[in-house]
């Protein structure tokens, strides 16, 4: 990618809005300046600044607080559920009679219950999917439940499903499909706009309090063979205005794609990345959502997103944090044959180290069968999947949060924490404070006992959140001081670590972070 500015940018920094070095404006600076820091979504690169420079405006870049809140959530619900969940297909072409849609025994409250047990925090329904079906009663097409015999075209799933969420503390979103292929106005570019504008006012002002809208890439044929041009900042705005706490996924500046739909993050995995923005759109230095009208989707499947190369000769770089979207079955929606093929407890966790445990947010599919019930297998697994990240995270061998910071030497931070005489452990949990920012760049474990120190694993980034795997250690009894420490190899600026806990998971896990491999 050139490097470019913006002739709004150039304008916006004549103005005042925008430091010399590209930063907004911001009360506190430094990573150690008392009160809460003033948050830099994004940063400017300007041609010409050298690596230094541009790392330095990197480390600067925090969350904003609906990020933060987002990011905290760190395990969540998808539920893909609609009309295919009655043709028995992944994506339906817009053709299929409201009359198909007919769960027999649907209750909201099950998902919920399943969903909250197994430590999820927030459910994001299929309000619409590709097929243009609607799950709620909505004035803008007779597409929808409405036209169903479900509750006598009485029924609203969203409704259902918001209130279920709302009487057991789960937050509640939705996925809206932009690419509608029953609705005849689509790809009939403002016409379908103020329909699609509309169906999320009715969701955003019809259900409560939604935290994150999802919104799909998917952008196909509609019924009349033409394709839609999104006007994507319209489409933010009516979020902004209506739900303005909401995190808007996707094809939007504030939580970006992993890049697969397998479950697994990359092991070096920024928060802080490059994000192209329009030529000539405005940056809006002084708003809670300064990207909104400069946003260009990129290309979020390359292996390294965030690196010094990577960051290199960006224009932009902006707090764009990663969900990985995954489902339990090898399908979005619910097909009985797939019943034999649920992801084990053991797989579940494997890919919640592989998510949550790499700087990630995973959000899980689970979707209901044509009853409009989480079928048992997947109650199952995920029954399984809960019972051992809460052996495995019961008691920990040693925990610090935050630890104490041993020493700093220029980038190198050492943090050490005592281990219980006798205990083993073969997980470490590490956590910056990222409301300073994202910092670490390589760091390493050490076992210390009796004089000697130990490498037990060692990697790259570690984020909001770090798990690792790796051989056992068993502390002998007779060492009362042993402990753990962590070296912060490198860094962008002086890292801020807010938590070190080590734990014990048992037989046989993957490895994450072999002593002596680089992760
Ligand atoms: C994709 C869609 O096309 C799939 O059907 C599914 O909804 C997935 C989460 O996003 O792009």
């Amino acid at each position: 990618m050139k490097p470019h500015t913006t002739p709004s940018l150039i304008a916006a920094a004549a103005a005042g809005l925008v430091s010399s070095i590209g930063l907004p404006p911001r009360a506190a600076q430094g990573p150690e300046a008392p009160g809460p820091p003033a948050y830099i979504r994004y940063v400017t690169i300007a041609p010409g600044d050298p690596l230094e420079t541009i790392v330095a405006k990197a480390s600067r870049v925090v969350p904003s607080p609906n990020q933060l809140a987002w990011q905290r959530r760190e395990f969540i619900a998808f539920a893909h559920f609609g009309m295919n969940t009655f043709t028995d297909r992944e994506w339906g072409d817009g053709k299929e009679s409201p009359a198909l849609f007919n769960p027999t025994d649907f209750d909201a409250r099950q998902w919920v219950q399943v969903f909250k047990a197994a430590g999820m925090k927030l459910l994001i329904l299929t309000a619409k999917h590709h097929d243009g079906f609607c799950l709620w009663p909505t004035a803008t097409t007779t597409h929808s439940v409405k036209s169903s015999p479900w509750k006598n075209g009485n029924g609203d799933v969203v409704a259902e499903v918001a209130r279920a969420c709302r009487e057991s503390g789960l937050a509640f979103g939705v996925y809206v499909s932009p690419w509608d292929r029953h609705e005849p106005v689509y790809g009939d570019s403002p016409r379908y706009d103020e329909f699609f504008r509309t169906q999320l006012r009715e969701l955003l002002t019809g259900y409560g309090e939604i935290a994150e809208v999802w919104f799909d890439g998917a952008n196909g044929e509609g019924p009349n063979g033409r394709r839609q041009v999104y006007d994507w900042p319209s489409y933010y705005r009516v979020v902004r205005e209506l739900q303005p706490e909401a995190v808007i996924f996707g094809m939007a500046p504030d939580v970006r794609w992993v890049g697969t739909e397998s479950g697994y993050g990359r092991e070096t995995e920024w928060s802080v990345v490059p994000l192209k923005v329009r030529d000539g759109a405005a940056l809006r230095p002084g708003s809670p959502h300064p990207l909104d009208d400069a946003f260009v989707p990129g290309d979020l499947t390359a292996a390294d997103l965030g690196s010094r190369d990577a960051i290199r000769s960006a224009a932009v770089l902006a707090w764009y944090p990663a969900e990985t979207d995954v489902s339990i079955r090898p399908g979005w929606f619910y097909h009985a044959k797939q019943d034999g093929q649920v992801k084990t407890p053991e797989r579940l966790v494997d890919i919640y180290f592989s998510s949550v445990g790499r700087n990630g947010l995973l959000l899980l599919n689970v979707p209901p069968d044509t009853r409009g019930r989480i079928a048992d297998a997947d109650v199952t697994s995920l029954r399984g999947m809960r019972a051992i990240l809460d052996r495995a995270l019961a008691s920990p061998a040693a925990e610090a949060k935050p630890p104490k910071r041993a020493a700093v030497s220029g980038p190198a931070s050492l943090y050490e924490v005592p281990i219980g005489a006798g205990r083993s452990f073969d997980v470490a949990l590490l956590q910056e404070d990222i409301r300073q920012g994202q910092r670490v760049e390589q760091f390493t474990l050490e076992v210390c006992a009796a004089g000697t120190c130990r490498e037990a694993a060692r990697g790259t980034t570690i984020g909001y959140k770090r798990l690792l795997r790796f051989p056992a250690v068993q502390i002998d009894p007779a060492h009362r001081d042993a402990r753990i420490r962590l070296t912060i190899g490198q860094a962008r600026g002086t890292p801020v670590i807010s938590a070190v806990s080590l734990y014990s998971m048992g037989t046989n896990q993957p490895q994450d972070a072999a002593p002596g491999v680089t992760r």
